[in-house]
């Protein structure tokens, strides 16, 4: 019997959701960072096995939104529970259950499908007895049928939640082709890593305000090159100089750091061009936010 099924991921921001679908895969497909919302749209990342396919469903940190676009991320991970066969509530090592864990949990109450809560980052516990009164917290709420402990980072208890998954999915269809572990397109990923070496180098309220829109991919007829010409958006032009930086330094490392994870994802050589330009205010603007693909 073939099983398949999808799985939401949902959980606060920066709790790494992102960091634990690509252990899971082998492969980094989904950007990962400190700073909160970092993921925008919800990616799928799918494990294939010679008997079942699991679909992973990434989804945008769960917080309250400030803006159209906080608004949009909402309502991704909102959506993607609806679709799932099983939910997956990933959090860390906090000691109590915040404000934002509070409203996941209760959103998920009278919801019948299997249910499975990951806390993460445990080998951040300084005192590894720690874990047994965080599981009991949780416990107690009675939501979960399993809760694991894991490491993302470190590949630990993942094999488990694996097993979980696989023991609860139902029989179903091979939904993708059985060599596919993602069902997006090389331009967004090419996208997405420019944007998480954004991401990654620029601090304070800059990251949040970057877009980055690739205005050409092109493989060039003798294969062993593409070429890449992307723009990178900021929200004001004071973000524009330092997305550059002095005498475009900054704008080199996100290059250079860009370029060599764009090979390595390609498997081939790659030439990177970058541009920087001013949407003013695009997180608010309905019209942008189309053209970036947030609608
Ligand atoms: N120490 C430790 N850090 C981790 C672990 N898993 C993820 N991180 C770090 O946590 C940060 C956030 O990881 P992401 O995977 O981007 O988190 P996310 O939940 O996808 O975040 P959003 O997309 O913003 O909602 C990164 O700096 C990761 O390296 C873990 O098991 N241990
Ligand atoms: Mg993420």
């Amino acid at each position: 019997m073939f099983k398949s099924g999808f799985v939401a991921i949902i959980g606060r921001p920066n709790v790494g959701k992102s960091t634990l679908l690509n252990q899971i895969i082998g492969e980094k497909i989904s950007i990962v960072s400190n700073k909160a919302q970092t993921t925008r749209n919800t990616i799928k990342l799918i494990l294939n096995d010679e008997d079942s396919q699991i679909i992973f469903l990434d989804t945008p940190g769960f917080q309250n939104p400030k803006n159209k676009l906080g608004e949009f991320l909402l309502k991704e991970s909102e959506s993607s529970k609806a679709g799932a066969d099983i939910i997956t509530v990933l959090t860390d090592i906090s000691d109590s259950i915040g404000k934002m864990d509070g409203i996941i949990l209760e959103g998920l109450k009278d919801t019948k499908i299997p249910k499975v809560l990951l806390i993460n980052k445990i080998d951040l516990l300084e005192n590894k007895e720690e874990i047994k009164s965080i599981i009991e917290m949780y416990e107690d709420t009675g939501i979960f049928q399993k809760i694991l402990p894991i490491s993302a980072l470190n590949n630990e208890g993942l094999n488990d939640y694996v097993k979980f998954i696989k023991d609860n999915l139902k029989e179903g269809p091979m939904y993708y082709p059985d060599d596919y572990i993602t069902d997006l397109p090389e331009k967004f990923i090419a996208q997405e890593i420019i944007r998480e070496k954004a991401l990654i180098y620029l601090d304070e309220e800059i990251p949040h305000g970057i877009m980055v829109e690739i205005e050409s991919f092109k493989e060039r007829s003798d294969k062993k090159i593409i070429d890449i010409d992307a723009t990178i958006y900021a929200e004001k032009d004071s973000h524009k100089g330092m997305v550059i930086g002095k005498n475009g330094a900054m704008l080199k490392k996100i290059g250079t750091d860009a370029r060599l994870d764009l090979e390595s994802f390609l498997d081939t050589k790659v030439n990177l061009k970058l541009w920087v330009k001013v949407d003013k205010n695009w997180r608010e603007k309905e019209r942008s936010l189309k053209n970036f693909g947030y609608k």
